[in-house]
């Protein structure tokens, strides 16, 4: 059987990781998290691609894209988690099993951080694990597809 392919997601800012606001969100830039991402992925043998936009509109478009290409995504949508009612639906659309990750835990921060659109429409979330969400992420959404299979 061919390897799954996984696509992870990156929301807007997320591309000035490692580079701002280091006390936040850590040293850890967005490349050596792609990275440390498609090691796993050769560990757990999926495919890995990865998409960074501060666009809502291509986020869009890449989960669509998903639908014929990738067997799960992983998406850290950044502010939009919060805001926007087209990502879920464009998740919510394609059936492509989805895991919600973010590097902080956004129930220890401020109120209007603590709702996700995206959740309710998720198999799960992982929060408050710093580059590690991802990493948990991946496992458990490849161990959900393998029991899918
Ligand atoms: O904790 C997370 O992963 C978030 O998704 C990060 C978002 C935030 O809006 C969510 O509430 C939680 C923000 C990403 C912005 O990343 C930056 C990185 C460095 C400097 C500035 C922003």
């Amino acid at each position: 059987m061919s390897q799954s392919s996984i696509l992870i997601l990156h929301g807007p800012n997320l591309n000035l990781l490692g580079l701002r606001e280091p006390e936040v969100y850590g040293s850890i830039t967005l490349d050596q998290i792609n990275n440390l991402l498609k090691e796993e992925g050769k560990r757990l043998q999926v495919r890995i691609s990865c998409l960074q936009s501060n666009h809502e509109g291509v986020l869009i478009d890449a989960i669509h894209q998903a639908r014929d290409n990738h067997q799960g995504i992983i998406i850290n949508a950044g502010a939009y988690t919060h805001t926007s009612v087209a990502i879920r639906d464009a998740l919510a659309g394609v059936k492509v099993p989805t895991v919600e990750v973010h590097l902080s835990n956004i129930y220890q921060r401020e109120e209007f951080r603590h709702h996700s659109y995206i959740a309710p429409i998720a198999i799960g979330q992982i929060s408050g694990f710093g580059a590690n969400s991802y990493l948990l992420g991946l496992q458990a959404l490849v161990r959900y597809i393998k029991l899918a299979e």
